[in-house]
C-alpha cells in the first residue's frame, strides 16, 4: 500500500491531530499566541512528525483537505478553551500552496472563524513565500479579504524561499516570521546576525511584527529582544503540546 494511500484512508478515518506551540511576547514573556502543527497518530507507527508526511499531502492534493480540518479544528480547541473559562491566545495555522488554489480557501477561513468567537480574533494564517509567487493577484486579493475579517497573515520561513524583497512591500501581509535556520545559527556567526537584525529592522521599517522561530537558548532570546523582536517560538518556551496539554498550560495562567 502506497502511503498516498495510507494517507487517504488517514484523511477518512480522522487520524490527524492538531498539536499546539506557544508564541512569547518577548517584552513581557507572556503568552502571545500559539502555531497549530499537524500529527498524524498512524494506527502501528505511533505519532508521525510532518515532515514524514507533509510532502506526499501536497503532491497528492489531499493537503487542501487536511489544511481545512487543521483549521477548523483549530477554532473548536479555541472555542472548547474559551467555554472553560480560559483565555485562548490567537492561534496560527499554516496554509500550504494548493489551498490557494482551492476555491474553499476563504470560505474554509470564514467557516471555522465563526466556530469560535470572530471578535476575540481567534485566528491567524501562515503563508510560506512560494504561496505567494505564482498567481499573485489571486493571492493578493484572498489575503485582502482575509484580513478584512481580522485574521492577520504571517510570511512563515522567511528568508529560505524564492520570494523578492518587492512582495515585502507590496503583498498584504501583517507579520514576518524569521526561519529558525536563521535564529541557529545568529550566536555562532557574525553574519548571521547580521542579516537576523537587517530582516528584523526591514520588517520594522515595512509596519510588520517579527516573530522569531526555533528560540532554543536565553541567549538567542536575549539578542532578539534587543532587536525588538516582537513575539518568540521555540522550545526554550515551549514545544508543540496536544491540545489538553495546551490547555492545562492555559489553566496555568502563563
Ligand atoms: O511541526 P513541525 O513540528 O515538525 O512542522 C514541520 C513542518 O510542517 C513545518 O514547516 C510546518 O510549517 C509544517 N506543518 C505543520 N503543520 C502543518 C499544517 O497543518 N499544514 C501545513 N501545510 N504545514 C504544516
Ligand atoms: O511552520 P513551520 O516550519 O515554521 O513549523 C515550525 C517547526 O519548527 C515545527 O516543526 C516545530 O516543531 C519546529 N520547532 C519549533 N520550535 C523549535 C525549536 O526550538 N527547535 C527546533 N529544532 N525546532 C523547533
Ligand atoms: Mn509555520
Ligand atoms: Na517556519
Amino acid at each position: 500500500i502506497s502511503m498516498e494511500a495510507e494517507l487517504r484512508e488517514a484523511v477518512e478515518r480522522g487520524e490527524f491531530v492538531n498539536f499546539y506551540q506557544p508564541k512569547i511576547d518577548l517584552k513581557t514573556g507572556k503568552l502571545a499566541g500559539a502555531e497549530a502543527l499537524v500529527r498524524w497518530r498512524h494506527p502501528q507507527r505511533g505519532l508521525l512528525q510532518p515532515t514524514e508526511f507533509v510532502p506526499v499531502l501536497e503532491r497528492s492534493g489531499l493537503v487542501t483537505q487536511v489544511g481545512r480540518n487543521v483549521m477548523q479544528q483549530a477554532m473548536e480547541d479555541w472555542r472548547a478553551w474559551h467555554d472553560a473559562g480560559l483565555k485562548p491566545p490567537q492561534i496560527a495555522v499554516n496554509v500550504a500552496p494548493a489551498q490557494f488554489r482551492c476555491d474553499s480557501l476563504f470560505d474554509d477561513i470564514e467557516r471555522a472563524l465563526n466556530t469560535a468567537e470572530a471578535h476575540l480574533k481567534p485566528l491567524s494564517i501562515e503563508v510560506t513565500e512560494s504561496s505567494l509567487v505564482s498567481d499573485q493577484r489571486r493571492v493578493v486579493d484572498i489575503l485582502n479579504r482575509v484580513r478584512e475579517l481580522e485574521v492577520p497573515v504571517a510570511i512563515d520561513d522567511f528568508g529560505t524561499g524564492y520570494s523578492s524583497l518587492a512582495y515585502l512591500v507590496t503583498l498584504p501581509v501583517d507579520v514576518l516570521k524569521i526561519d529558525r535556520s536563521f535564529v541557529v545559527k545568529m550566536t555562532q556567526d557574525a553574519n548571521y546576525m547580521g542579516m537576523v537584525q537587517t530582516i528584523v529592522s526591514l520588517a520594522h521599517n515595512l509596519e510588520l511584527k517579527v516573530v522569531a522561530e526555533g528560540i532554543e537558548t536565553e541567549e538567542e532570546a536575549k539578542f532578539l529582544k534587543l532587536l525588538r523582536c516582537e513575539q518568540g517560538q521555540g522550545y526554550l518556551y515551549g514545544r508543540p503540546l496536544p491540545a489538553e496539554e495546551f490547555g492545562k498550560l492555559l489553566g496555568r495562567g502563563t
